[in-house]
């Protein structure tokens, strides 16, 4: 039978070798060629290594990042980085040091290989799609899980064929296609979902620019999203001077999508995502003038070498405008490097942008937070609200194109105005670039396994251990404490920024931060409850992959989440600390439910054991509220045996 990519790739990682591929929507058990790690989310995921008792990480490559945490305002964020350092050398990972670039930029340029799978702990996993690998983001457990050799589990997913034609004209860009997927998609449209990537538009995208659509993949809540191995990726390969990784990857001739979209990358105009939400697309003819006070370059999603040289074209003799503060975050060291080279950086300096770090920066609220009720331009991947760490600001994701033309006017402008300028001066830093740079020097090897096992891990004091998810009665009855609405983000049910990100090793202390941006009684209301229920609307917990926004509520006893839909990681997540995730049967039951009401969760255990729906009375009318029971049967499992850790340590799979 004629395979898509996804199910190729998947077939031949299957855990149990030689077995056929499961129905779509049943539980797929994969091995685990690459992890990676970053610094927010590593922490959880060592010290839940750690317990598993191993010498060494199982798989191929597994590396560890620095690129979050790196403001550093007192000595917790620095004490992580030692103690990931340390733990990288005990284990046999390689270790990104800080300032060597962000996790998913340098994953692809150093260690991405056509055909296998990588595991993340960060939602932008996904971006080594682009080099043709099954790229997925998941909790820091399951990426713990899979280092030490276990399979990774999840619903075999659909795929989602998107055909492109044609070629993107001047001034259009990668971010444009990926905006004009969410304007059609939505933020909810990927869940359960691959993208897969083919047509004879692919040719025409480099790596970098498919790599910023499969990283914006996440947004559209797919669980990757994935591009042929070709001639491009070859070209890029070499270049990085890893021809050798080079395999050449698609589908098979007359292999059958699960749906097709089609994409005429030449018909394209410029595209924005207006606050607060990455599918809240317009054109930016439809924005033009809106006077703009701060652009942004950088993240994961635009911040490669093709990025800022598109921007330094446009900014060639031209300074940014008064009323505009501008910054650049190179994507990675190397990156960085190369700009220097050709004088992109040169340019960048010269117009007037401030020249931020290698690593994530303000994309995750870490610095150049915007002024009060500032409009910025970002050619970021989110733009919920407050994540950029001014609540009343209003962020646009734009491209860098687009971003760059608004920090010369001040205002939204549409980037062809000036495309001839743009494509001459582009042709003339790439032809000043030379041969090019390639520098692991940031990089620290694995060492040998009897080096390793002399090394002592290094804890700093606000490294705490992580906290048992509590065992599951029959019955609950709890109070809603909370009623959330739509689309709730793990932005707002754990905030990251730079007040609260360095507590990430520590959930006692960040779980004052619970859902703090929709209502910041929660936490002390929590605390003096004896455990309680959530109740959210659809897509809930979309966004990144911290597993904080599941530990943070269960330790402060949230016992189950009920709602319209999930998103995919977060429900992981909820399972794995032994959060029950309800979906309502009915929909509009979410109507009858007030924050405030009790409900008694009846006959749970049952549920979980026979696959049965679960039943919550409401104990004001004792009407009953059904939720489907649309757990496979590994998650029911875990749930029974009180998360996946309890799960793992008596046998379980
Ligand atoms: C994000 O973009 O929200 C993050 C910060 O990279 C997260 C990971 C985290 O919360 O540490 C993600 O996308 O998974
Ligand atoms: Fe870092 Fe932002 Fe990418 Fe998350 S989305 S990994 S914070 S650059």
């Amino acid at each position: 039978m004629a395979l898509t990519l996804t199910e190729k790739i998947l077939k031949n990682h299957l855990a149990v070798s030689g077995a056929t591929l499961p129905a779509r929507g049943q539980d797929i058990a994969i091995r685990i060629d690459q992890t990676l790690t970053q610094d927010a989310t590593g922490t959880m995921a060592y010290l839940q290594f750690e317990t598993i008792g191993i010498d060494r990480v199982k798989t191929e490559v597994s590396v560890s990042y620095i690129d979050h945490n790196t403001l550093q305002e007192d000595y917790k964020n620095m004490d992580d980085h030692r103690y990931l350092q340390s733990i990288a050398s005990r284990y046999g990972l390689w270790f990104s040091r800080p300032g060597n670039g962000i996790c998913h930029q340098v994953h692809l340029e150093r260690f991405g290989k056509p055909g296998k799978t990588l595991l993340g702990s960060d939602s932008h996993t996904p971006t080594g799609g682009g080099l043709g690998m099954i790229a997925i983001g998941a909790g820091g457990l399951d990426v713990a899980v899979a280092m030490g050799g276990g399979a990774f589990h999840l619903n075999m997913p659909k795929v989602k064929g998107v055909k492109l034609v044609g070629s993107l004209a001047p001034g259009i860009s990668a971010k444009d296609v990926i905006l004009e997927l969410l304007r059609r998609e939505t933020v909810k449209g990927g869940v359960g979902c691959v993208y897969e990537y083919f047509g004879s538009g692919v040719a025409n995208l480099t790596v970098p620019q498919r790599a910023t659509i499969t990283n914006m993949g996440a947004e559209l809540g797919a669980t990757c999203s994935v591009f042929p191995s070709d001639g491009a990726t070859k070209l890029f390969l070499e270049a990085m001077g890893r021809g050798q990784d080079f395999v050449p990857l698609a589908a098979d001739e007359g292999a059958s999508y699960d749906a097709t979209i089609e994409i005429d990358l030449g018909k394209l105009e410029p595209l924005a995502a207006c606050p607060h939400s990455p599918d809240a697309v317009a054109p930016i003819a439809t924005l033009a003038g809106k006077a703009v006070t701060q652009v942004v370059i950088g993240s994961c999603t635009n911040s490669s070498l093709s990025d800022l040289t598109a921007v330094a074209a446009i900014m060639k003799r031209k300074t940014v405008s008064p009323g505009v503060e501008a910054g650049i975050a190179p994507g990675s060291r190397q990156t960085l490097m190369l700009a220097e080279k050709s004088g992109v950086l040169g340019e960048l300096i010269r117009a007037g942008f401030r020249i931020l770090e290698s690593a994530c920066g303000p994309c995750i609220g870490m610095g150049f937070a915007p002024n009060s009720s500032g409009v910025t331009l970002r050619t970021f991947n989110r733009n919920f609200k407050g994540r950029s760490g001014t609540p009343d600001a209003e962020v646009y994701l734009v491209s860098p194109e687009t971003a760059a033309a608004a920090a010369i006017t001040g205002k939204i402008t549409d980037p062809r105005e000036n495309a001839s300028a743009l494509m001459a001066n582009k042709k003339d830093f790439e032809s000043r670039q030379g041969s090019f740079v390639r520098d692991d020097g940031m990089l620290i090897a694995p060492i040998s396994l009897e080096e390793a096992k002399g090394v002592e891990i290094v804890r700093g004091p606000n490294i705490k251990p992580c906290p048992s998810s509590p065992a599951l009665p029959d019955t609950l009855t709890l109070p809603v404490l909370l009623k959330a609405g739509d689309n709730v983000s793990t932005d707002d049910i754990m905030p990251a920024g730079a007040k609260v990100l360095p507590l990430r090793s520590n959930i006692p202390e960040i779980s004052r931060f619970t859902f703090e941006r929709l209502d910041a009684t929660f936490f002390n209301r929590a605390k003096n409850a004896d455990g309680c229920f959530v109740l959210g609307g659809e897509n809930y917990g979309q966004g990144s992959s911290r597993e904080h926004a599941a530990l943070a509520p269960m330790y402060l006893g949230v016992r189950a989440v009920i709602v319209k839909s999930f998103a995919r990681i977060h429900k992981a997540n909820l399972v794995n600390y032994g959060i029950v995730p309800l979906v309502l049967e009915n929909p509009a039951d979410y109507e009858r439910v007030s924050q405030g009401d009790t409900l008694e969760f009846v006959g749970i255990r049952a549920s979980l054991e026979q696959g049965t729906p679960f039943t919550l009375v409401c104990e004001k009318d004792g009407t009953k509220v059904i939720a489907k029971n649309d757990l496979d049967e590994r998650s029911r499992k875990i749930l029974l045996a009180g998360g996946l850790a309890a799960h793992t340590r008596s046998g379980g799979q």
